[in-house]
């Protein structure tokens, strides 16, 4: 079988003082950590859209970066080669698990019915290459966004005709990803929102995106799907304003349409940042509401004020994400999907395994240490300080409903003034670098 990365062997752990910069010196996939695997904890996910089918283009310029599987004419040919090197790679890094979009693995046709087929012929052979390799679907998700019937939206656009368009082809993206045996399906709203509003009926909108979402739980139903349903939030870009804005902003649309039940967020942590959020504020804020799904693991850039995607290599960043995480009980269905993609000018197929390479790295260390912050309880300890108070008498009073205006106005005549206390961040700042 042709070799789409013959630079790269099979990527090996080899410890932390290993030189060689395509092995693992953090990733340890059997090693054990709270008693489960490394592997089982991070759930690591290569992303097929960036990995395979970002090229280095951008608004600026024209693709730079040339692979083997991309240079047959036939597009169909160009698609199987695809996912065999897609399989190739997910192999010699060593993940257990792959995302992808309808339309990443197989091109459009002239319409739907052809269309469909080419993902027939696709899902076949990446249903055996997932058999070859016991390599696994994350989950799957629509392209309902690149297509210009898709300009003013899917769900969430003017025109009845483009929601039926967006519909049909969720349909059949559950139903490849069912096919594929995927642990969960996302929903990224795309271009569900808008550019400006003097043409936009916001609340009618949010309506019909309940509706396709509402649609979308009863396929489920009907075909059998266990998936688990994921909303990922993005504030803005492609749209100034995208209506999944952020996870507070999901969780209120999806307790005003009563689809609570039926999905979690995907959180990705270049959409937090754009949101004016820590990549931690969003992942605890669903954890602390039951709606922590799954991550797309990247990093943004500060200093932009875009969607950079770029491999996750900050450590406070994983050792936080991996704290909320492990926290939270860890993955069930979810797991670590670099939705990333290498810098333009990191044009060879060896850089594209440093960047996973690096990234793994990154959550195996943010795994150990935030396990051992668990173990030691550092926060917990001042965290249950802190709010010693509502264990209390007057706290439990508070909490258990039985006190009122009145009462808590009696409370403060008589007692006066609270005693204050320090928040302690700088020390636990410092805490935290002892631990990193
Ligand atoms: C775009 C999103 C997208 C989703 C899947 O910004 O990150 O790639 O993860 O549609
Ligand atoms: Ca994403
Ligand atoms: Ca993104």
């Amino acid at each position: 079988m042709t070799e789409f990365f013959p630079e790269v062997k099979k990527v090996k752990y080899e410890g932390p003082k290993s030189k060689n910069p395509l092995a693992f010196k953090h990733y340890n996939p059997k090693e054990k950590v709270l008693g489960k695997t490394m592997a089982d904890h991070l759930r690591f996910a290569v992303c097929y859209w960036h990995s395979f089918k970002g090229l280095g283009a951008d608004q600026f310029g024209a693709n730079t970066i040339l692979r083997s599987y991309n240079v047959a004419s036939d597009p169909m040919q160009k698609a199987e080669q695809t996912m065999q090197a897609a399989f190739e790679f997910f192999g010699k890094l060593g993940v257990n698990y792959w995302c992808f979009h309808d339309r990443d693995i197989a091109p459009e046709a002239d319409n739907l019915a052809e269309t469909n087929k080419r993902l027939d012929q696709i899902v076949k052979l990446a249903k055996k290459l997932q058999k070859d390799t016991g390599i696994k679907c994350l989950w799957g998700t629509t392209n309902a966004f690149s297509h210009p019937r898709f300009m003013a939206g899917a769900g969430t656009n003017p025109n009845p005709h483009v929601f039926a368009y967006a519909a049909s082809q969720i349909k059949k993206a559950m139903e490849i990803t069912k096919e594929l045996g995927g642990e969960g399906y996302v929903f990224w709203g795309g271009r569900e929102g808008y550019d400006t509003l003097l043409n936009t009926d916001l609340g009618r909108e949010l309506d019909h995106m309940a509706l396709l979402l509402h649609l979308a739980v009863d396929h489920k139903k009907k075909i059998g799907f266990k998936g688990q349903l994921y909303i990922e939030p993005k504030p803005k870009e492609p749209t100034k304003h995208q209506y999944d804005f952020d996870a507070g902003n999901c969780f209120a649309f999806l307790q005003k349409y009563d689809l609570v039940p039926h999905f979690k967020m995907n959180i990705e942590a270049n959409h937090a940042t754009l949101a004016g959020h820590t990549f931690h504020h969003e992942l605890a804020f669903s954890a602390a509401n039951g709606i922590l799904g799954s991550v797309d693991a990247n990093r943004g850039d500060l200093l932009l004020g875009w969607d950079t995607d770029q491999f996750p290599t900050d450590l406070y960043d994983t050792v936080l994400a991996m704290y909320i995480i492990l926290k939270s009980g860890g993955f069930t269905t979810g797991g670590l999907n670099f939705d990333a993609h290498v810098r333009r000018q990191s044009i060879d197929n060896v850089d594209l395994f440093y960047a996973h390479v690096g990234a793994m790295d990154a959550f195996a260390r943010g795994l150990k240490i935030a396990s051992k912050m668990l173990k030691d309880k550092v926060l917990d300890k001042v965290i249950q300080k802190r709010y010693a108070g509502w264990d209390t008498p007057l706290g439990k009073q508070i909490e258990s409903g039985k006190m009122d205006f009145v009462k808590l106005e009696k409370y403060i005549l008589e007692k006066g003034e609270p005693k204050l206390q320090s928040g302690r961040q700088e020390l636990l700042e410092n805490i935290l670098n002892e631990y990193i």
